[in-house]
């Protein structure tokens, strides 16, 4: 069952997110039982290459969703034809906003996707198949993480072609002066808005957290995309905990 029927389904599907350009530790990851992984090109050093890199390590064992840098048409051409299975768009706070991003990973008549050959398509060796299948596959997340984003929540979720929405909650808190707060009354309260309305229209939800137990309340209220943890803090949590055990 690929990724996307699997979201459609309601499966709770548990990932981790990568920031290191570090195929080896892509590799390592993705052979430790996640569903899927989030690899982070918005923040960090993660190039196009890099992601490319990262994906061929990965090797399929988990699905891969790639946060474009900024919503503009050429970042989406570029992640999907490296064979990402889906993208992440940050801060989308408008339905126009999603509409626009929908339209530019989805090839036409449903959207305006540019006809590249790339690593998705076998680099071409699979083409015919690629492009048969690619809208029906291709998942679209967009981010609520901006007040903004919360008070337009109820046109966002009309927009066609969207398969989750996703909270950052650290760029959450910070767009209501409250930065890293995330169990502040309003912040919580912000949240429960896009909870309802997303259940409501029966839309996926996607939250973030460092820990598993910050996803956990989350995952309780039937969140299924869940990412939590990041590469960097496995190293240096690591690394940490033996220095403190041996001192
Ligand atoms: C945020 O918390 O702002 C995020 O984007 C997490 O992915
Ligand atoms: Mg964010």
């Amino acid at each position: 069952m690929n990724f996307k029927t699997r979201l459609q389904q309601n499966e709770r599907l548990i990932g981790t997110m990568l920031t290191l350009p570090s195929p080896e530790v892509a590799e390592m990851i993705s052979k430790c039982g996640y569903d899927w992984l989030f690899i982070d090109g918005e923040h960090g050093p993660l190039a196009t290459l890099d992601c490319q890199r990262l994906l061929q390590a990965i090797g399929g064992r988990c699905a891969s969703l790639i946060r474009v840098p900024q919503n503009n048409e050429a970042e989406f051409k570029k992640v999907l034809d490296i064979g990402a299975d889906g993208v992440i768009a940050p801060r989308v706070n408008t339905a126009e906003a999603a509409q626009q991003i929908v339209r530019w990973c989805k090839y036409p008549a449903d959207g305006i996707r540019g006809v590249g050959l790339g690593r998705a398509h076998g680099y071409g060796l699979d083409f015919a198949e690629t492009m048969e299948t690619a809208n029906q596959e291709t998942v679209v997340v967009v981010q609520a993480e901006d007040i903004e984003a919360v008070e337009n929540i109820e046109s966002i979720v009309q927009v066609e072609g969207i398969d989750a929405v996703f909270i950052g909650p650290y760029d959450l808190s910070a767009s209501m002066n409250k930065m890293g707060q995330l169990d502040d009354t309003e912040v919580m309260d912000a949240i429960a808005r896009v909870t309802r309305v997303c259940q409501q229209n029966k839309i996926p939800l996607g939250y973030f957290g460092v820990s598993a137990d910050s996803v956990k309340p989350y995952a309780e209220q039937g969140y299924n995309l869940i990412c939590a943890g990041v590469d960097a803090g496995f190293v240096t949590q690591g690394a940490i905990q033996i220095i403190e055990d041996l001192k």
